[in-house]
């Protein structure tokens, strides 16, 4: 296999030139959004179980995702039987608080149910 630190003299340890643009240790990389991009969305998912009762889930659904009853019902049937679906869709911060609700919600009824997000 090649070697692809032809440059650096063989040593592998010596620090990268210095970039006089580079922020300063311990500082906080950000990317600038433009005012025209929305920021990326993440799917919740949730995971079928053998333990967790359907109208836990059913509750969950209305309660922590506002669908309505029937809708709720549909998500959960289509995850009882393809083992996985989409509870909502939100921005990073928002979609991990939905996770950590259902995540709260089955721990206190001692139910396995699982949540994660995806980005879409
Ligand atoms: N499979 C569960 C049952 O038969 C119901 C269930 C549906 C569990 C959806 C989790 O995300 C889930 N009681």
């Amino acid at each position: 296999m090649a070697c692809a630190q032809a440059a650096s003299g063989g040593g592998g340890n010596e620090k990268p030139p210095q970039d006089p643009t580079r922020e300063s240790e311990g500082a906080v990389a950000t990317r600038s959004r433009s005012k025209l991009e929305r920021p990326p969305k993440y799917k919740v998912l949730l995971y079928n179980d053998d333990y967790t009762p359907m109208e836990f889930v059913v509750e969950l659904l209305e309660q922590v995702f506002h669908k309505s009853p029937a809708a709720a019902t549909q998500i959960m049937l289509a995850i009882h039987r393809g083992g996985i679906g989409v509870a909502g869709v939100y921005v990073l911060e928002v979609a991990e608080t939905k996770v950590a609700a259902v995540h709260s919600a089955a721990e206190d009824r001692g139910y396995p149910l699982r949540a994660g997000t995806e980005k879409e």
